[in-house]
């Protein structure tokens, strides 16, 4: 009698939408510096959703869809890059790890050092880091370094400090940083079946935008990169260090990005481009991703739509939006940016009724 074939185990590939998810350097061993039997820190990060967004499809005539970053463990793109950043310093024997930071690699580096059972510090830039980010890193117990300085200047003393101590610096001068994060393109280029044509993306340090061009070039794919800095942040724009960097985005304030050469050569190289954005349009596409699509992001992510409504797709019929984090992280810009109201009440039906339908 003829054996049944086995039942093969849910694959790498299948798995996130089969209903079971793996950990983002499972899912993509093959292409990642990791082998099986590996120990790996994860949480289980990754394979995010793709979210149509027929508002914005409607505004720019073309399919808009909105890669959500934020529905990562920690709340940003960060984590796939920091599992592949930790898991492997842990393989190499740190006990440390620490970042600079404008607030979602401290809250990652955190999580993540947490998980591992190492230490972690970060030095972040006083009173510049949104307050979700903050209470992120703190509860996840990591030593916040709070600098009378900007994150240009953390930056430099961190890659200082990790030189003469053994620390691993897990910044997006990691080379695992990139490849970690080049995963979400391989997720946008399955998910459309190779038929992304743009790609709008926040620009700081300029990892990110470095790390989709990686992704996607490694999968022959080329779609155009279009990278957005907020124009009190623009260095890439204006060809020129930016000595004292400030944007509502706070955590896209950075004036001197470490992956300047690498930024330049995806939107180069996919003929797309990097462009500037006022605070104003980042947070009118902030309020209208919100209320509008339903899609709550931090103001950083907004760039990504802003620069999308103001400069148009180049005639691509598929786009991508990446939203890097979400909305949670930034209450206070939340706060004072919204069309929402709040209306006092005393405990009597007759001013509830007036409040719940009288006119706006
Ligand atoms: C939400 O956390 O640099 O161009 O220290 O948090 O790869 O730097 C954050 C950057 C976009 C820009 N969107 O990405 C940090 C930090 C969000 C971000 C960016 C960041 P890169």
């Amino acid at each position: 009698m003829k054996e049944p074939a086995p039942v093969p185990l849910p694959r790498v590939e299948g798995a996130a939408f089969s209903g079971v998810h793996v950990p983002l350097i499972e899912r993509y061993y093959e292409r990642l510096p990791f082998e099986p039997g590996d120990k790996l820190v994860s949480l289980q990060e990754g394979s995010t959703p793709l979210l149509r967004a027929p508002v914005l499809s409607e505004m720019v005539g073309a399919t808009v869809r909105l890669k959500l970053e934020g529905a990562n463990p920690t709340g940003s793109f960060k984590d796939r890059g920091m599992t592949c950043a930790v898991s492997a310093a842990v393989r190499e024997g740190a006990k440390a790890v620490i970042c600079a930071s404008t607030g979602n690699t401290a809250a990652s580096a955190a999580a993540y050092a947490a998980r591992a059972g190492i230490t972690c510090a970060v030095i972040v830039p006083e009173g510049k880091i949104a307050a979700g980010k903050m209470a992120q890193t703190l509860v996840h117990g990591a030593r916040v370094i709070s600098l009378q300085g900007n994150f240009d200047q953390a930056l430099t003393l961190v890659r200082e400090l990790t030189a003469t101590h053994p620390i691993a610096l897990v910044n997006s001068v990691n080379e695992f940083r990139i490849e970690g994060q080049k995963t979400a393109a391989f997720e946008i280029h399955e998910g459309l079946e190779g038929g992304c044509e743009a790609l709008c993306i926040p620009v700081g340090n300029a990892g990110n935008i470095t790390s989709y061009w990686r992704g996607f070039r490694e999968l022959g794919a080329s779609p155009k990169m279009f990278g957005f800095q907020a124009e009190g942040a623009a260095p890439l724009v204006e060809g020129k260090v930016i000595e004292h960097p400030e944007t509502v985005a706070s955590a896209i304030r950075i004036g001197n990005p470490v992956r300047w050469e690498d930024a330049m050569a995806a939107a180069t190289d996919s003929r797309g481009a990097i462009r500037v954005l006022s605070d104003k349009e980042i947070l009118h596409a902030y309020r209208l991703l919100a209320s509008r699509e339903g899609m709550f992001c931090e103001p950083a992510s907004a760039a990504s739509v802003a620069g999308l409504l103001k400069y148009g797709a180049d005639g691509a019929e598929q786009v991508v939006c990446v939203l890097t984090g979400r909305g949670l992280k930034d209450p206070e810009t939340a706060m004072a940016n919204n069309d929402g109201k709040i209306i006092q009440c005393a405990v009597d039906m007759a001013r509830i009724e007036e409040a719940v339908l009288g006119d706006p």
